[in-house]
């Protein structure tokens, strides 16, 4: 099957739908544990509900973008004193190379990020040409060639204390214990918030207080997202005409 970035433009295939020229980039911002993952699922969970043109939506995590550590960061790592909420932790370029790629409609994997043993498997997920594309992270909008390549940002904005009651949670199910979380939430996690996160609010196009208990700004974002991939209205489907079945 010939791919879109091969056709030019997407009058081939996948299934009854119009398949846009180039995929529609959301981005989500916002604190550790501010529900960003939730906020993401419930918008897509309503726009399936909503849109009957099949579109395939994915979520990006930049967790998958952490670089490799050396034998001395791992150490660091185990005894929770590296920093993985500094803009350094990640692999910026090879984000933003990704991104592009998405953005040219090439094949991509995306790797798996382990919170265990804090590497990534590379044989993660494999995606080919989707039509919404959500990328969510701490660090989403901090780097500037990856902002700017976001069609809508939204910065989820919890209290930090609902997020620190979440944090504990998740983190001692990931096996760690409360002195050696606590620490690291005071010593590295809110301060690299304050100095690197926070900051990046400004660039968000809704702010969204509360995350996913926001059921009102959730649905105003679903109708917005909708009424931009209508086929008639939108740049990302500028011909509307419905396409033939072929899902191999
Ligand atoms: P979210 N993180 C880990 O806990 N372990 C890792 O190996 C890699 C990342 C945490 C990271 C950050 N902080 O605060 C959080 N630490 O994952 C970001 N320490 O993920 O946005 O889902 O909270
Ligand atoms: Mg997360």
């Amino acid at each position: 099957m010939a791919s879109r970035a091969e056709t030019g433009n997407d009058q081939n295939t996948y299934g009854l739908m119009t398949r846009p020229n180039k995929p529609f980039m959301i981005g989500i911002g916002g604190g550790t544990a501010s529900g960003k993952s939730s906020v993401c699922a419930k918008i897509i969970d309503q726009l399936r509900y909503l849109d009957s043109n099949g579109r395939q939506v994915v979520i990006i995590s930049q967790d998958a973008f952490y670089r490799d550590l050396n034998e001395d960061e791992k150490k660091k790592a185990i005894k929770g004193e590296f920093n993985f909420d500094h803009p350094d932790a990640f692999d910026y370029k090879r984000m933003l190379q990704t991104m592009k790629d998405l953005t040219a409609s090439k094949p991509i994997m995306i790797p798996k990020y382990n919170y265990i043993s804090c590497t990534k498997e590379e044989n993660g997920v494999f995606l080919e040409q989707p039509d919404v594309i959500f990328v969510e992270g701490i660090l989403t909008f901090y780097f500037k060639e990856i902002r700017d390549l976001f069609h809508m940002k939204l910065f989820v904005d919890t209290d930090a204390d609902t997020r620190l009651a979440r944090r504990v949670n998740r983190d001692v199910l990931r096996g760690r214990d409360l002195e050696h979380i606590l620490n690291q939430y005071t010593s590295l996690v809110k301060p690299a918030f304050e100095e690197f996160c926070l900051p990046t609010k400004k660039y968000a196009d809704v702010i969204i207080p509360r995350g996913a208990d926001n059921t009102v700004a959730i649905e105003l974002i679903v109708q917005h997202i909708q009424e931009l991939l209508r086929p008639s209205k939108s740049e990302f489907f500028p011909d509307s005409k419905p396409l033939v079945i072929d899902y191999e």
